[in-house]
């Protein structure tokens, strides 16, 4: 399955949506928690719309409710989410679907439904989201590569792009990022570099 990228940064607002994709960013994902449903709803069109100005993909993160009603392409799911949402619904929007595994137990579930990718993490140690998962390193990356096959890799959780060769070389697709860009000095061009990296087919990933 071709992915638009191998770069996969995650923002929480349309305002970084809007400050990335100039930068050539072709795949992003927005991760709200905590919002209204009018601000989330808000949020989800702004993006949705400024993706299709960028030709670049949006994944929406748990709304899949909102994300079926506003014709996203996109979505990804944790294992929880799994669990209430309506796959068939999905589905039959014509939604790709990536899901976030932590466990042997959560990659077999994942499997079962068939992901357009499927996520693992945390490959190092993170402060932007608590879980209660060891890092998995590198050599998770490659037994997970293993078992996933043809289905894309990401890779998340502490990476940053001086690590990132050693996860694209460990077998990951995609590498997932969320304060490697929002909380570097420079956002844009961090975004700049690592789209520069990823361009290099340090593996010949499964988007080529
Ligand atoms: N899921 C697993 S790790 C993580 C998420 C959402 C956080 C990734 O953030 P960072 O800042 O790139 O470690
Ligand atoms: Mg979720």
């Amino acid at each position: 399955m071709k992915l638009p990228h191998r770069f996969y940064p995650i923002v929480d607002s349309s305002h970084w949506v809007e400050r990335l994709l100039p930068q050539g960013v072709k795949l992003v994902q927005l991760r709200i928690k905590n919002r209204s449903e009018s601000d989330l709803r808000a949020e989800v069109m702004k993006s949705l719309a400024l993706a299709r100005q960028h030709q670049a993909a949006l994944v929406i993160n748990d709304y899949w409710q909102l994300a079926i009603e506003l014709g996203a392409d996109w979505l990804h799911l944790g294992q929880e989410d799994l669990e209430e949402a309506d796959l068939t619904a999905i589905r039959r929007a014509g939604i790709r679907l990536g899901i976030s595994t932590h466990s042997d137990d959560e990659l077999e579930n994942a499997l079962r439904h068939t992901p357009d990718y499927v996520a693992l993490g945390p490959v190092f140690p993170t402060t932007t989201k608590q879980m209660p998962w060891q890092p998995q390193g590198a050599d998770n990356v490659v037994r997970w590569k293993q078992r996933v096959g043809d289905i894309p890799l990401c890779a998340i959780g502490g990476i940053t792009l001086e690590r990132a060769p050693v996860i694209y070389q460990a077998g990951a697709d995609l590498i997932a990022v969320v304060s490697d860009v929002t909380a570097a000095q420079d956002p844009e061009q961090r975004t700049r570099d690592w789209i520069a990296f990823a361009e290099k087919k340090v593996n010949g990933g499964a988007h080529d």
